[in-house]
């Protein structure tokens, strides 16, 4: 067959076409599966070697050729579709197409990530865990038996499963769960949705956002934690933020604290951001609990570390000075779109 007559008559059959669908059908019965030059290519391995090469790269030539005239050819046919439409219409085809809008990450989760930033920074990994989770990893296993009065404090939503099952209150069984499974040294951030059965209002709502640290070695003391937890706030609000941890209880840590920051609005006078105190609650911490350890296997004698937990809601709304939590989760555009 030769070669030379094909690629002739392809070309003028492509010259001529009306259409796209002529087009089409040029294609297939020259390039599609039984087409024309197909064909040549799967009659090469009947050839000798020499003969093979030359035909070989014959035909690579003529589909290239044919494939650049059929694209032009598509868009001479385009053209003149969109012309017979515009002549036969009233329509304004060269009117600006409405404006598609655009979405971005939610402040939230643009203050996780850099939140996980700072504290990748400082050698921290990141750690997950399920929203669903059993009583034992959300309680027991963080010094919280049943008739805890610490329970009334975290109360949640329970699931109708056959284990006993719930939407996790804390970021806290991620600590469990991540030291079952890896030896020390732990140094970890696990920044996740938490949910509690709680009255809403400006700053506390029924689904948020926490971020637990943990970090576990054998020389760990509360200076650690205060050091750590210094450097994330200066990287987060800037560099003269300072902090102050208060006395507090969490049956997971002893000694716990509160970890405060000076109120970035007023700079410590007293104002209604901070109820006239002056300094603002970001979160809980503490040394991480004997119990705890020994729960996951791990000798307190030889292993101590600290333990953290914020509201990343929070820290959102001290960052852009927003007043009110429910506006995160309202899915107003007018606010969302301000970030
Ligand atoms: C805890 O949840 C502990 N798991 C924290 C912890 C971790 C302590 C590790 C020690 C060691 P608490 O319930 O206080 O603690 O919550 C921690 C932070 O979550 C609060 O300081 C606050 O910033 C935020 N928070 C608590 N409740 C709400 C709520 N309803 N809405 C928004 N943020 C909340």
């Amino acid at each position: 067959m030769d070669l030379k007559e094909i690629g002739k008559r392809a070309e003028n059959e492509i010259r001529t076409a009306q259409n796209q669908n002529d087009l089409k059908k040029i294609v297939q019965k020259y390039l599609g599966k039984t087409g024309e030059i197909t064909q040549i290519l799967h009659s090469l391995k009947n050839l000798s070697n020499d003969e093979k090469k030359q035909l070989g790269q014959d035909v690579n030539i003529l589909k290239t050729e044919l494939m650049n005239l059929i694209s032009s050819k598509e868009i001479i046919l385009a053209k003149k579709e969109l012309e017979e439409i515009e002549n036969k219409t009233d329509i304004d085809l060269t009117m600006p197409a409405r404006q598609a809008s655009v979405g971005h990450l939610h402040p939230i989760t643009q203050v996780e990530d850099r939140i996980i930033e700072i504290f990748s920074n400082l050698g921290f990994e990141v750690a997950q865990g399920p929203e669903a989770e059993t009583e034992w990893y959300n309680f027991d296993a963080l010094n919280i038996p049943k008739d805890h009065p610490a329970r009334d404090l975290w109360d949640t939503f329970w699931l109708k499963t056959e284990k006993k099952m719930l939407l996790r209150t804390h970021t806290s069984p991620v600590q469990v769960r991540y030291m079952e499974k890896h030896v020390p040294p732990i140094k970890i951030i696990a920044p996740g949705r938490i949910f509690r059965y709680e009255a809403t209002d400006s700053s506390h709502e029924i689904n948020f956002y926490q971020l637990e640290g943990l970090m576990i070695d054998r020389d760990i003391t509360l200076s650690d934690l205060k050091g750590i937890i210094e450097k994330f706030f200066q990287a987060f609000f800037g560099g003269e933020t300072e902090i102050r941890l208060r006395p507090s209880f969490f049956p997971f840590t002893e000694p716990s604290v509160e970890v405060d920051i000076k109120c970035l609005l007023c700079k410590g006078k007293g104002c209604s951001a901070c109820s006239q105190r002056g300094w603002l609650e970001m979160g809980g911490a503490g040394m991480v609990h004997p119990e705890v350890l020994k729960s996951v296997g791990l000798n307190p004698k030889q292993w101590q570390g600290f333990a953290f937990g914020m509201g990343l809601d929070r820290l959102t709304m001290m960052k852009y000075k927003v007043d009110n939590i429910r506006l995160f989760y309202s899915g107003d555009l007018r606010f969302l779109e301000q970030f």
